[in-house]
């Protein structure tokens, strides 16, 4: 086992107790920062980076030299995963990425299978060792894939979408096509989650996007029982270490006791649940990762600094937090704006710390 110089994420998703509470943001490499335009512009398209290692590498590494993060995520995409399962993956310029042959109708949903990582994404593999060999132990390496429901949201819409209406289609008119689909997506990402841990990523996260846009019953038969099975079928160490994961649901604060139970060790939240309502619900069974609201980096770094303390102070000093937004950085968070708040985090969280001892 190599020694990494600063493992207080690994600790933290563990719920040991650490000297300060690890941050990472979701989207933490991305359009907020002008490098991260630069690098896209190198490779040509936001496609293209994340097919080239070496640049998608480069975009892991780019936050972490502007601030002292606890953890990188290795640059890449949830729709690499369908990509590789043959839909094509595309971009509408200023509109996002889409699907070029999304799944319309049985005959497709029959034909598709699981890829192999090694052979359809080994480009993603490739960015994984690239992104450790230059972290050179800094921090933990974060690798992640969007949740069998998530992918699948995206696999028959072609598109996002607010209200999902091709997918909900299925949903009701064709169930049995969507569990065929989610089936697949659940051996899909398991075996690209593992293959990365076998890369070098040290904690791993499912993104449960969309499945805060389900019903009650929806919620638990088409997304939480296949991320359940992906959570079973992990690797759960590697260099001797435990390998952690953590399942982010965006809209999944009515569900945090099922989710607590699902497997997973750590439990992302959004902002619309509070951290210490959270922790009264679900005990410290798992770590809790979240939750500022990502509008707040919209704000002077006074404001930032105040709400990063309150979400501090709602989580309480105990173990087992781990700092994040709610959702992914806005392109428009100014830079001061995250510098404040990691600086935040850190120095307040010691605070707390020294308080309580
Ligand atoms: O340059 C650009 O214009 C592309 C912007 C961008 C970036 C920086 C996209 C397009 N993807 C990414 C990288 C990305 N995507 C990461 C990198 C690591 C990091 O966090 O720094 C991660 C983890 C993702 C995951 C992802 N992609 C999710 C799940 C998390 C989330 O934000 O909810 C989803 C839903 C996607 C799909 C996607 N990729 C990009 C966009 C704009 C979208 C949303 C599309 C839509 O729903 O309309």
């Amino acid at each position: 086992m190599r020694a990494l110089a600063n493992d207080t994420l690994l600790r933290a998703l563990a719920r040991q107790p650490t000297e300060h509470t690890p941050i990472w943001l979701m989207r933490q490499a991305g359009r907020y920062l002008p490098e991260y335009h630069a690098v896209r512009e190198r490779a040509g398209s936001f496609v293209a980076l994340a097919k080239t290692p070496a640049l998608a590498a480069e975009a892991t590494l780019q936050p972490l030299e502007r601030f002292p993060l606890d953890a990188a995520i290795v640059f890449s995409d949830i729709l690499t995963l369908p990509d590789a399962m043959g839909l094509g993956l595309g971009i509408s310029e200023g509109e996002g990425p889409r699907l070029e042959r999304p799944l319309r109708d049985e005959a497709a949903v029959r034909r598709l299978a699981a890829p192999d990582p090694a052979r359809e994404l080994s480009y993603v593999l490739e960015a994984v060792r690239e992104a450790r060999r230059a972290l050179a132990g800094k921090v933990p390496l974060i690798g992640f894939a969007g949740s069998p429901y998530t992918l699948a949201c995206y696999m028959v819409e072609g598109s996002g979408s607010d209200d999902w209406p091709t997918l909900k289609a299925m949903l009701y008119g064709r169930p049995e096509l969507l569990h065929r689909i989610l089936e697949v997506n659940a051996r899909a990402v398991a075996d690209l989650l593992n293959a990365q841990i076998e890369a070098g990523a040290q904690a791993v996260m499912i993104f449960d996007t969309w499945g805060g846009t389900l019903s009650a019953a929806g919620y638990e038969e088409f997304s939480l029982a296949y991320s359940r099975k992906v959570l079973a079928a992990l690797s759960k160490e590697s260099e001797g270490r435990r390998v952690p994961s953590i399942l982010f649901t965006r809209g999944g604060g009515n569900w945090l006791e099922p989710i607590a139970a699902s497997g997973c060790d750590a439990v992302g939240l959004d902002s619309a649940t509070d951290l210490d309502a959270a922790r009264r619900r679900i005990g410290h069974k798992v770590a809790l990762q979240g939750n500022l609201d990502p509008a707040v980096l919209l704000a002077p770094p006074q404001r930032v600094r105040e709400e990063a303390r309150r979400v501090l102070d709602a989580f309480g000093n105990s173990p087992g937090h781990v700092f994040n937004l709610g959702h992914g950085v806005s392109p428009r968070a100014s830079i001061e704006a995250v510098a404040a708040l990691v600086d935040e985090v850190r120095a307040y969280s010691r605070k707390l710390r020294e308080r309580a001892a």
